[in-house]
């Protein structure tokens, strides 16, 4: 019997993530934690801890009280907050990794998920389609703590034999959670806009490309690497993963097929430079060959399930 920890559950993976392993495993058998206060949290997401991954401390605690066997750590500052607060982010996502990494190995933790992203390549990297190894530059404090934090993964699984597992997320799209302080978020917060009947003002220019993924595809490949034989996981900083690659006018005249009136007003911001320091779309044969399913939801599928989830929600 597993007993999972999750480390940032109450974030947009976090929380899809926990309700999908309670299905699997047992609710008892997931441990949900974040920063926010145990008051705060309703019944329906118990167990819960409020815990800060920069208490070492309190990790190891964790860890051996609740008898932890596996471990998803998804607390980090993303890009656009990442710029704001440099020291915040990078103490948080470092720091915080490496204790992941150090109480894993101090407490025998079987298997470890961590998230990297796109953020890792920077404006040198090739912009269409790249590949699972290309020039890694990153020009935010964000990219380079991921990209620190790969190397980190791929050194303690050589040195100590650790199975840590990761996939470099696209921007990710979901109607049960909120993203927050990423560059992608406008591909979510579009929706609500629409749903809402309001005007959207986008902070990416019409023409920015960038990868995305719609939730549900995100959740199964987690599952499927999880799940995967350690022997099959043969890059062990972290996988490329891809579903489709779309610009805000894109997505803007797809939702136009459902809200025909609505409107979008283009203001792009400091987040437009971070989106042009990243690929177009990247490239995931090696997850593919190595143990990856295809992804369900292309635009138009993705579209059409935010825009019924979010309008029934509403309703
Ligand atoms: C962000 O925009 O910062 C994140 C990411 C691509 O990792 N969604």
């Amino acid at each position: 019997m597993e007993k999972i920890l999750i480390i940032g559950a109450c974030g947009q993976i976090g929380r899809e993530l926990t309700e999908t392993l309670r299905k699997i495993h047992g609710r008892e058998n997931i441990i949900a934690s974040d920063m926010r206060r145990a008051e705060d949290i309703g019944q329906d997401f118990q167990p819960y801890l409020q815990f800060n991954v920069l208490d070492r401390i309190q990790l190891g605690s964790i860890l051996r009280n609740y008898g932890i066997t596996q471990i998803y750590h998804l607390a980090a500052m993303l890009s656009a907050k990442g710029e704001k607060n440099p020291q915040q982010a990078w103490t948080l996502n470092m720091d915080g990794l490496l204790h992941v990494l150090d109480a894993s190995v101090e407490c025998g933790i079987k298997k470890i998920f961590w998230p990297s992203s796109i953020a890792v390549f920077g404006p040198d990297a090739q912009k269409i389609n790249c590949p699972q190894v290309n020039s890694s530059i990153p020009s935010t404090v964000y990219g380079i703590s991921k990209a620190a934090g790969e190397h980190w993964c791929q050194y303690y699984h050589q040195t100590y034999g650790l199975d840590i597992r990761s996939l470099r997320f696209p921007g990710l799209i979901s109607y049960k959670a909120l993203p927050g302080g990423g560059t992608t978020d406008y591909a979510v917060d579009i929706f609500h806009s629409a749903v809402a009947g309001e005007t959207f003002d986008c902070f990416l220019k019409a023409d920015t490309f960038l990868p995305m993924m719609f939730m549900e595809d995100a959740i199964r490949a987690t599952l499927e690497i999880m799940d995967a034989p350690a022997e099959e996981i043969r890059i062990r900083t972290s996988y490329n993963l891809s579903a489709m690659s779309f610009s805000p006018e894109q997505l803007y005249s797809e939702i136009r097929e459902h809200f025909p009136r609505f409107k979008i007003r283009y203001k792009p911001d400091a987040r437009q430079q971070i989106a042009d320091s990243w690929p177009c779309s990247v490239n995931d044969t090696r997850a593919m060959m190595d143990w990856g399913g295809i992804p369900r939801y292309d635009l138009a599928a993705m579209t059409r399930e935010m825009i019924e989830q979010l309008s029934s929600a509403k309703s």
